[in-house]
């Protein structure tokens, strides 16, 4: 797609599909990856407690409501190839163009590898009503951008009819109606909780991904994940990028030894401000 229309899509719609954005090798090693960590998928957590995760080095088992399968957080510290996800060549130039990095700097918010099972899903979350602040979505005559935050999701596998495909509504980043499913008692908020899929709700649609397709999106758009209802398992890769002031959701530390590994550039990424510590 041409910058232009790329550039009127996603101020449009909030999201782009980047196709191929991840080689066939990359994506064969990933999903290595994930196979030889098989019995995490089984028994993600300590105990059976799900808010207790279990650690595969720097790496942490996690899920956000239950339903939504287990989280590879901080995948980035799982080798070379989920490095290079960093600053992708597919997707680095849009996200750095959108949040504006030349002002706002940009950093990785949250990254993780997710794999989720038959029943799946996530519920609705955000929307151009929700007063979060990176939320914002901003881009004024004067081609000022000003993104709050951008997620890459990366399918590792095919993600089609049933297979619990991320739902989002197109042009919600925008909406200031709150959608009905986000109402209570006559105030909007920012997640349902209710326990019902994305794919249910109204205006949501279903993104279908090959794998090795990026689904770029503000989070301020209205989205979730509808219900796997096929067997097998959905995997997905999310690396969320903001300007340099948002840092990491969770806190996970890097082992030194890769952050003396990363090129200067990805390490400014995962690491915008460098501590500072008395001589
Ligand atoms: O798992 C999905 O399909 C949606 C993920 C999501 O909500 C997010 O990355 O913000
Ligand atoms: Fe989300």
């Amino acid at each position: 797609m041409i910058d232009d229309m790329r550039d009127y899509y996603f101020d449009l719609r909030g999201y782009l599909v980047l196709e191929n954005a991840v080689s066939p090798q990359d994506l064969a090693e990933m999903n290595g990856w994930v196979d030889d960590h098989w019995g995490h998928v089984e028994q993600p957590w300590q105990d059976g407690d799900r808010r207790q995760g279990r650690w595969i080095g720097h790496v942490h088992t996690h899920n956000y409501q239950g339903e939504d399968g287990v989280n590879f957080q901080n995948i980035v510290a799982a080798g070379a190839v989920f490095e290079k996800l960093i600053d992708h060549p597919s997707w680095i130039d849009l996200a750095k163009k959108y949040i504006n990095a030349p002002i706002n700097g940009l950093s990785i918010h949250e990254n993780f590898l997710t794999v989720r099972g038959p029943g799946g899903y996530l519920y609705i979350h955000c929307g151009g009503h929700t007063p979060l602040f990176y939320l914002t979505f901003r881009h004024q005559y004067t081609g000022a951008w000003m993104v709050g935050q951008i997620n890459v999701l990366i399918a590792l596998t095919d993600i089609g009819p049933g297979d619990g495909a991320t739902a989002l509504i197109p042009g919600s980043h925008k909406s200031t109606e709150i959608h009905p499913r986000l109402l209570r008692d006559g105030k909007g908020i920012v997640a349902d909780g209710g326990g019902q899929p994305a794919g249910t709700a109204l205006g949501a649609q279903e993104v279908y991904l090959k794998a090795g397709d990026a689904l770029f999106f503000t989070d301020a758009i209205t989205h979730g994940s509808a219900e796997r209802t096929n067997d097998g398992f959905r995997r997905s890769i999310v690396f969320r990028y903001s300007p340099r002031y948002v840092r990491e959701r969770f806190n996970y530390e890097l082992p030194d030894e890769l952050l003396e590994r990363l090129t200067p550039e990805r390490r400014a990424i995962l690491r915008p401000i460098p501590p500072r510590r008395p001589d």
